[in-house]
């Protein structure tokens, strides 16, 4: 399914200092500590549940790897990375090590794409939001209400998809960015202040927060908003600032980052779904040993429905979070189908602009995962009437859009 590629280059050291907190494994728990704003500064060693030390596996050079995520300790890419460490840590008898570093540890979500490339981190988990203008066909995640409501459809799509798991990882690969899996994060919702978010109408000069990608951008352009890529480490300041009116995300992230709190309103608006990729550095991985290699293959398996349980829990169990925060109270409103068709109906020419802008294999990809969506879901891609307009004339590879620094 992958192309490889390269040699292992050796050993990498980290450029900075790495401040360990040394703490045991974090389960679950999601508290946030620092009030919404992202940045925390530890990376917890994994002990895989091997104290004792049983020795280890045949074949198996003892290794310490990197394992850095976009999100802090017990939100869901963090509880991920942590259970995969163990399952390899369990697998070649406490052989090999990965330590995990949480969102704000090694810097920006931007930067952290930089630290797989070039080899810094071995493994990261990498949303193709951070990755647009690198790899413009992954802004195909970024086409809102391409892909059906279902979550658990959605992420067997993800699973087995041609157009996602062949044409588009390798193009990611070409830039030094292995996809091992891809996963849905959950339906993403909207939130804002001012005005509950329930025309298009409402968007209009709205100032909404997203990550880098051009797509992204586009899309909300595409409903008359001004967006404006940040970091989510600056979010919760920024909504709370004004800087911003409002942002996306799934559920439990909106909770658990605290955004809630300082945004009036939250739209049920399951415009489309939070994907990531649990990812590799291609040398790294092309460069391991075969019983190595086949331990990383076993826990990427075994860790796909682990994904999506994680997330479907942390999914249900928040939205009572922001329910019942009488403190700080957000009003929540689920859209009609007849709403969400008035944005669908504007969300179809993006579609075009993407297989205009987003690299030279957009088209192909995209007319192959209509197909695997179709196939698998059983249902339609292309809404009735669909729209023959199209609003690109840049450059996805060229033009990252009005982003700001993320840092
Ligand atoms: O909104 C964001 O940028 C963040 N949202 C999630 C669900 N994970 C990490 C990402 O950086």
């Amino acid at each position: 399914m992958f192309k490889k590629t390269g040699l292992l280059t050796g050993a990498i050291s980290l450029s900075f200092v790495l401040a360990a907190c040394g703490g045991g494994n974090e389960e679950g728990g999601n508290e946030n500590t620092d009030g919404g704003n992202a940045g925390g500064n530890d990376a917890v060693e994994n002990n895989g549940g091997n104290e004792g030390g049983d020795g280890e596996a045949a074949d198996v050079d003892p290794q310490e790897w990197r394992f850095v995520v976009e999100e802090t300790q017990g939100q869901v890419q963090y509880v991920y990375a942590q259970e995969f460490a163990d399952l390899v840590s369990e697998k070649s008898d406490g052989a090999l090590t990965i330590d995990v570093y949480e969102f704000g540890a090694l810097g920006s979500e931007v930067d952290q794409v930089e630290q797989l490339t070039d080899g810094t981190v071995e493994f990261a988990i990498i949303s193709p939001g951070f990755t647009g203008t690198l790899v413009p066909e992954g802004n195909i995640f970024a086409l809102q209400f391409l892909f059906g409501d279902d979550q658990r459809t959605n992420q067997d799509i993800l699973n087995e998809s041609e157009a996602i798991n062949d044409m588009l990882a390798s193009r990611y690969e070409e830039q030094g960015i292995m996809p091992l899996s891809f996963w849905t994060e959950g339906a993403m919702q909207w939130t804002s202040n001012d005005v509950q978010l329930t025309s298009p109408e409402d968007f209009e000069g709205f100032q909404m927060r997203t990550q880098e990608s051009p797509l992204i951008l586009e899309s909300y352009e595409a409903y008359g908003a001004n967006p404006t890529a940040m970091s989510w480490g600056e979010l919760y300041t920024g909504l709370q600032q004004g800087q911003v009116d409002g942002q996306e995300n799934p559920i439990f992230f909106i909770a658990d980052a605290n955004f809630n709190e300082v945004q009036d309103y939250m739209t049920i608006s399951n415009h489309n779904m939070y994907v990531t990729m649990t990812t590799v550095n291609p040398e790294f991985y092309e460069g391991l040993g075969d019983a190595e290699r086949s331990i990383i293959d076993e826990a990427v398996e075994e860790m796909r429905d682990r994904g999506f349980d994680i997330q479907e829990e942390q999914n249900n169990d928040f939205l009572s979070d922001i329910e019942d925060d009488s403190e700080n109270p957000t009003e929540i409103y689920e859209l009609t189908e007849e709403e969400r068709d008035a944005f669908r109906e504007l969300a179809m020419p993006v579609r075009d602009f993407y297989r205009e802008n987003g690299g030279d294999m957009a088209g192909e990809i995209l007319d192959q995962l209509e197909q695997d969506i179709e196939d698998m879901s059983g249902e339609s891609t292309e809404p009735e009437g669909d729209a023959e307009e199209n609003g690109g004339e840049e450059n996805m590879e060229e033009d990252a859009g009005n982003e700001e620094d993320a840092e």
